[in-house]
């Protein structure tokens, strides 16, 4: 039975988006026999030719969305590479047809318990490293989400013991009813500033993520993530005075009862760099949260080497270590993998690409502490050139180019590091695709 937020309307169920998400909910829909129809406003989109093969009778509509069936529709689910703001939907709004997420329906059917995983950085390792902690322990879960696997193609039978998301800002918007057993902010930097009025839009939509009764996890570094009053809260902290969790005297620590309790040793990580070790501390505190045993944990901290296009060593070539960390695609991503990096000696960042809107100041200051240069590229070079020093920016032409000045640059014992602080779309198809070009061409160096 398909389960509706409001009492039953007429019509059909509309889909707005032909990407992942999109085929994902015309799959869902189809096999609880709802009527769906779905509309994309880009002429091609990526999901038409699999709707044209496997779903051949659906009736769809790409290069423009039609307000008037919108305002028909039973219920509409948005894409979340979509605004809710589109303008086509104000119909159907004022017809107060119900717009939901993927995730919402998601959360309808959702027949095990949930942890919730958002922040502007570090959410997919998160994800995947308590995907993996909760594996050592002998757990049957499902991990997904904004990390690639859109959440409804997760929904098995029988359920798993656990499913576990990562939640973009994106896909918390329209999401009503889902009731995370651990949900967590891992972090707010900027971000997306393209899509939101202003950092408070964008920090609302977060903060989503803590509805339902559930446990919530807070860092207690940000003074902008706040808990909700009567919840159950855990906290970590890269400091040694707060924080259930934190980092003290090189060692992962579990506060009881005023008293710091070390768990491991940071040397025994294998995730790097301060920001890895507030993953690390975060990871700890949503599995103690759903009752995983800290054992698994600890032996799971051990061996996770951490995720591709994530401030990964790619190569040493004349004593210079490269770094791919194409996924940095905001200010706040670029400034910790600096900060991961930073003890190791300068470094030469290549950056730049689409900023969506972004205030790149806060590069200012950590790239004159410590980078040797900055290799700039892509459509927004001259805002990311316009905030640092002069002598520092170099302008390329594409990644082969830029990977050529960086080592041309570089000096023994520096790190090259690619950083974007921007989105791929202006060159790449995205940051996967990035990254694969910048590793091609580092590995082109004779
Ligand atoms: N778009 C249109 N017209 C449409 C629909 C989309 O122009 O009708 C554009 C959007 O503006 C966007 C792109 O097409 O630029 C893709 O959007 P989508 O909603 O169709 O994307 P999906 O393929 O469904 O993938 C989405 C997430 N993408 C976005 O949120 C943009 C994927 O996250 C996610 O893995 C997938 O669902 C499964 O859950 C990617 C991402 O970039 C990795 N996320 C952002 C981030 O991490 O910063 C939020």
């Amino acid at each position: 039975m398909y389960k509706q937020a409001h009492k039953s309307r007429d019509g059909d169920t509309i889909v707005m988006g032909m990407g992942k998400t999109g085929i994902a909910c015309i799959k869902f829909l189809v096999k609880n026999k709802i009527s769906v129809r779905v509309m994309d406003n880009r002429p091609q989109p990526p999901g038409l030719s699999i709707l044209k093969q496997d779903f051949p009778k659906i009736p769809y509509i790409t290069g423009h969305f039609d307000a008037a069936q919108l305002a028909q529709a039973a219920e509409i689910i948005i894409s979340p590479g979509l605004s809710p703001q589109e303008p086509a939907l104000n119909q159907a709004k004022a017809a107060k047809v119900p717009i939901i997420s993927e995730i919402e329906l998601f959360a309808r059917y959702v027949n095990a318990p949930v942890v919730a995983i958002t922040g502007s950085n570090g959410k997919s390792t998160v994800t995947t490293l308590l995907g993996e902690m909760a594996k050592q322990g002998g757990w049957q879960v499902q991990v997904g989400g904004n990390l690639g696997t859109p959440a409804l193609d997760l929904l098995t039978v029988p359920a798993p013991d656990l499913y576990i998301l990562e939640l973009s800002s994106f896909q918390l918007e329209n999401t009503f009813s889902l009731n995370p057993k651990a949900a967590i902010i891992l972090n707010i930097s900027e971000d997306h500033q393209d899509r939101y009025a202003n950092i408070a839009a964008y920090i609302a939509a977060k903060q989503r993520i803590f509805q339902g009764n559930g446990t919530i996890i807070i860092n207690a570094d940000e003074t902008l993530i706040t808990s909700k009053p009567n919840r159950r809260t855990l906290s970590f902290s890269l400091h040694n005075n707060r924080g259930d969790f934190r980092l003290s005297d090189s060692h992962l620590v579990r506060v009881h009862n005023n008293s710091l309790i070390p768990i491991l040793s940071t040397k025994k990580i294998r995730l790097q760099g301060t920001c890895k070790h507030a993953n690390a501390l975060a990871a700890l505190a949503l599995g103690e949260a759903v009752g995983l045993e800290q054992t698994s944990m600890l032996k799971t901290l051990q061996t996770f080497r951490g995720l591709p296009h994530r401030c990964a060593w790619v190569r040493n070539r004349q004593n210079i270590d490269w770094y791919n960390d194409s996924k940095g695609t905001n200010v706040g991503a670029t400034i910790g993998a600096i900060q991961s990096l930073e003890k190791l000696g300068k470094i030469i960042l290549i950056a730049g690409g689409d900023g969506k809107g972004a205030d790149f100041t806060p590069l200012a200051k950590i790239v004159a502490q410590h980078c040797r240069a900055c290799v700039l590229i892509g459509q927004d070079a001259p805002l990311i050139a316009n905030v640092l020093s002069k002598k520092m920016v170099h302008h390329a032409q594409s990644m082969v180019d830029a990977v050529k000045q960086a080592a041309f640059l570089a000096q023994p014992g520096d790190a090259v590091l690619l950083s974007p602080a921007c989105a791929s779309f202006d060159m790449f198809k995205n940051y996967e695709h990035r990254g694969q070009v910048f590793e091609t061409a580092v590995g082109s160096l004779f």
